[in-house]
């Protein structure tokens, strides 16, 4: 009996203790799939309404998506200059560009690799009410651009994750899934009408070199794209697209 009653206060401890620790663990987990965020995005993820402002409406994303999607602000400013006829946003992603571009233009076709990228486009452009004026694509960009027709060739390529900011210099031999001169080469097949989104730490003076591909050399703008006074990446605006908005 006295060793019953002795014994019995140290097993309600343990309990307890085995339970309180059981209760943090799911806590723990709790958090993570609630949000369904890993480190690596949670940055990303607490700049939500800087690149969808409609987040909360039922936007989708994926890793890639969270660290590549253009922030709604830029998106904006990239329609606004893309004069209203049919663009194409080659490299569409989670669809931050191409949403803006279905909203101010005529027509955008959305071209991504990737088949769960054109779901989410599709998810987050129904969000915007925008899903009637997008063709969507899944395919190689590099493939089709010699049979497409468009006013506009929007290039925001992979930059190669977000490490690309430890270079100091970066060329644009490092962008992907080809470096940057072959990229520019497959837009002028659609149109000189190009605009490229590329990181802030871009060789500009590569990128005016693109220009000089073309005979005469194409026009060309560059712009800083800020939110919130942080440099999030440049824009050069080539051929009737720099200097203001297209004229169609
Ligand atoms: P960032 O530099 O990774 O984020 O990306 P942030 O918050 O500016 O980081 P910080 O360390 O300076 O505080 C800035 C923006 O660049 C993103 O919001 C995307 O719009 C764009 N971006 C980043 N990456 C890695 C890519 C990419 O691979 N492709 C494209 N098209 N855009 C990218
Ligand atoms: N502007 C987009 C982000 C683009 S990120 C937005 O605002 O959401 C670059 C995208 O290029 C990725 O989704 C990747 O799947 C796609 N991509 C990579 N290689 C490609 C290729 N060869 N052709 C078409 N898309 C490609």
């Amino acid at each position: 009996m006295e060793s019953e009653l002795s014994n019995k206060p140290t097993r309600r401890r343990s309990k307890k203790r085995k339970l309180s620790k059981r209760r943090l663990k799911i806590k723990g987990r709790k958090r993570t799939t609630e949000k369904g965020i890993s480190p690596l995005v949670e940055k990303y993820w607490l700049q939500r309404y800087n690149l969808f402002s409609s987040y909360d409406d039922g936007i989708k994303m994926d890793e890639e998506g969270w660290f590549s999607v253009t922030p709604e602000e830029i998106a904006i400013r990239h329609a606004e200059r893309s004069g209203g006829g049919c663009v194409i946003d080659c490299f569409s992603g989670v669809g931050g560009n191409t949403i803006q571009f279905a909203k101010m233009c005529h027509h955008v076709v959305a071209i991504d690799i990737d088949p769960h990228k054109v779901e989410l486009a599709f998810n987050n452009a129904k969000i915007y009410g925008v899903a009637d004026y997008i063709d969507f694509i899944i395919g190689d960009f590099f493939q089709l651009a010699s049979s497409l027709k468009g006013d506009i060739a929007f290039l925001a390529p992979p930059w190669g994750g977000p490490a690309y900011k430890t270079i100091p210099n970066f060329s644009l031999d490092l962008l992907k899934p080809k470096d940057g001169y072959s990229l520019f080469q497959a837009a002028q097949a659609i149109t000189p009408n190009i605009i490229m989104f590329l990181p802030r730490n871009v060789d500009l003076r590569q990128v005016e070199e693109l220009s000089w591909l073309s005979s005469p050399p194409l026009n060309i703008e560059i712009e800083e794209n800020y939110v919130q006074n942080h440099l999030k990446g440049i824009t050069a605006y080539f051929g009737g697209t720099a200097f203001g908005k297209l004229d169609l």
